[in-house]
């Protein structure tokens, strides 16, 4: 008997936690911070090097695997796990913000949406049920419910609309998704910035049951101080005894923030793309490698970071690898990125197990403000 989806919390510090999710394909400590492999492959990454940073989940996407390579076909070819050679647990998202931020002619109704392929203009439909199908098919282990996103700043009667038809999509979802013992099935709160829609998002979820809770709707405009803000009380709404994944989040000190306010798992792109554009993450803050006071420079990216970028290469070495648009500057820099990340990630796990979070996160900020890289 596979084992089945489940969360245990380990130990809180303050608002913060820590705990392992046990699925079939693995364990997930947590906080988790998951690799964005959008389209079947974390860019410029094998697996095994994904696992090595620390990863134990990344994230794929309904949106891309649907248009290309087709999701009947990867359930043809074994599902995705074998097709992209990453045997541990995927979480997929739903398609709906990726249609909104990515696709031609959307047209959205209670139905769903349909719109033209960014790929090849082919059009398609998304409905909950639907998302639910390709996700299946996919062979996710964390299913995300099919939910609509409004970009803000927007009015209190657009996020209303948008969040009360995306709980009825949690509806049809959790109807769709059916019972898959050993995976999970994620609600999504939405309601932006305003308290009173946030609160009837999560009692609506609650009332529909869910394996867990993601904080959806934040990092699309509102700025940090106003994600904070949702944060102090968001997490507060949601079941102490499931997972809280807050999507599509973020930089290194919206993910400490985030943490320390009482969120679980998030995702990024952050770490893969800006290596792969030579924006570099570390303890002292960002720095871009292509920049010419790089060049003559013997030293690695960090001398106290134990990734391959920084044990075996010169700042200098970077610097000429990725202005000459050489394919090794893409793996190396985001290898360190995630690599970075993971650390943050282990760091926290740490920390809040020993109840020291908050010398940890004020370490960090010092460091930070020190700067000098
Ligand atoms: N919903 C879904 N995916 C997402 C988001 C959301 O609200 C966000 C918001 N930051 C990122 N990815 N389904
Ligand atoms: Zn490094």
């Amino acid at each position: 008997m596979a084992t089945a989806f489940n969360f245990d919390l380990t130990a809180t510090d303050g608002a913060a936690r820590t705990g392992v999710i046990a699925t079939p394909r693995g364990t997930i400590r947590t906080p988790a911070f998951m690799p964005v492999g959008t389209a079947g492959t974390v860019k410029a990454m094998l697996p095994d090097s994904v696992a090595a940073t620390g990863a134990d989940i990344v994230l794929g996407n309904t949106y891309h695997l649907m248009l290309r390579p087709g999701a009947e076909r990867v359930a043809r070819l074994g599902g995705l796990h074998r097709f992209m050679n990453w045997e541990r647990p995927i979480l997929t998202d739903s398609g709906g913000f990726q249609v909104m931020s990515l696709a031609a002619l959307r047209k959205l109704t209670e139905q769903g949406v349909t719109f033209k392929s960014h790929i090849d203009g082919s059009r398609h439909e998304l409905t909950p049920e639907r998302s639910m199908e390709i996700q299946r098919l996919l062979g996710s282990d964390i299913v995300m419910c099919f939910d609509e996103c409004p970009a803000l700043p927007a009015s209190d009667e657009e996020v209303a609309r948008a969040m009360r038809l995306s709980m009825r999509w949690a509806e049809r979802s959790k109807a769709a998704f059916g019972d898959r013992p050993g995976h999970a099935l994620f609600g999504i709160m939405q309601g932006g910035v305003n308290r009173a829609l946030r609160e009837e998002s999560a009692e609506a979820l609650k009332a529909i049951g869910f394996d867990g809770y993601a904080v959806g709707g934040l990092a699309v405009g509102e700025g940090q101080a106003a994600m904070f803000g949702v944060l102090d009380y968001a997490p507060g709404f949601l079941p102490a005894d499931k997972p809280r994944y807050l999507m599509g989040v973020g930089k290194p000190e919206d993910i400490v923030g985030a943490v320390a306010r009482g969120i679980d798992m998030m995702d990024c792109v952050l770490p893969t793309r800006s290596g792969r554009t030579g924006q570099v993450f570390t303890r002292r803050g960002a720095l871009n490698i292509k920049n010419a006071r790089h060049q003559d420079d013997p030293r690695p990216i960090d001398e106290t970071c134990t990734c391959p970028a920084c044990r075996s290469y010169s700042r200098a070495y970077l610097h000429h690898v990725f202005r000459s648009q050489e394919i090794i500057a893409s793996m190396l820099l985001t290898w360190h990125n995630l690599h970075y990340y993971q650390e943050i990630m282990a760091g926290m796990r740490a920390a809040i197990a020993e109840g020291r979070f908050a010398g940890w996160q004020a370490d960090f900020h010092a460091l930070r403000a020190e700067g000098d890289i």
